[in-house]
């Protein structure tokens, strides 16, 4: 994907807008609603937007929303890409590429995951630490985008400490429980054997999904400053393992919502960047 397409994806939303975007939002499945409070929105397709990729899973509506939410211009994805859709990296990330050339100096990821330490339970928001990338491949892979970042970006903060702090106090403000953890990303869309997540535990993943790294990762390469919050929807421990279906995923991730709203809107309305 060409700088030269996302520069005409950025100049398409520029003329349906009025202020830029400085947050971006990314939201996972069963957790798109968060853009319903978005005021003053201006909603785009993802297929009126030049080199978009279209959405194609249950739980992601397809549509950019940008407006204000808690005085702050955000631009939503109701619904991302992901890899095992047969989607390249490069597509998979193309839209935070647009976000940071929208404005967007800061993203927040959100995704619904399976938790894979034993002390969450399901319907528990957690706050991403770090992440570990299971998923055989990487959005950077192919000629460096010299123009918007280095060809070996530093991973070693991925998730801005700044951030997480924030976003920590304000949970404990308002009385909301937040784990912390690292996610493990692998590609699906199976979901994970029971050896495979015993091996993920072992190997120090908190929670295991099939998105959300990719995306960080080149937020990272744009030095984007990132939170990720994730909404553990199911168990996923090895030795106890219970199988699941997408539909329970976005069941217990709609279920969180007031949640996740109220923890959304407060890190946003005191967030004062970086
Ligand atoms: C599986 O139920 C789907 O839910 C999660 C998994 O990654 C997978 O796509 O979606 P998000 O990560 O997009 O929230």
């Amino acid at each position: 994907m060409s700088v030269t397409y996302m520069k005409e994806a950025v100049s398409f939303i520029q003329s349906k807008i009025e202020k830029e975007p400085t947050i971006g939002l990314i939201l996972g499945s069963g957790l798109g609603d968060l853009a319903e409070e978005i005021s003053s929105p201006v909603a785009i397709s993802y297929n009126d937007i030049p080199h978009f990729p279209t959405s194609t899973v249950e739980g992601h509506k397809g549509q950019l929303v940008i407006g204000e939410l808690e005085g702050k211009q955000v631009v939503a994805m109701q619904g991302r890409f992901h890899f095992y859709e047969g989607y390249s990296m490069q597509e998979v990330t193309f839209p935070v590429r647009v976000m940071k050339l929208l404005g967007c100096e800061s993203i927040i990821v959100t995704n619904a995951c399976g938790g894979m330490n034993e002390k969450f339970k399901p319907g528990d928001l957690m706050l991403i630490e770090d992440h570990i990338n299971f998923t055989g491949a990487n959005p950077l892979i192919g000629s460096n985008l010299d123009e918007l970042g280095p060809r070996f970006p530093d991973m070693s903060h991925a998730y801005t400490p700044k951030w997480r702090d924030h976003a920590l106090r304000v949970a404990e403000q308002n009385g909301i429980e937040l784990q912390q953890g690292v996610y493990a990303a692998v590609s699906g869309p199976t979901y994970m054997s029971a050896a495979e997540l015993i091996m993920l535990r072992k190997l120090g993943g908190d929670v295991v999904g099939m998105s959300t790294v990719p995306e960080v990762i080149v937020a990272r390469h744009m030095d984007m400053f990132v939170l990720g919050i994730s909404c553990i929807t199911d168990m996923a421990i090895g030795e106890t393992i219970e199988g699941i279906t997408h539909e329970e995923v976005m069941e217990v991730a709609a279920k969180t919502k007031p949640r996740f709203i109220t923890l959304i809107r407060n890190i946003l309305k005191e967030y004062d960047g970086g």
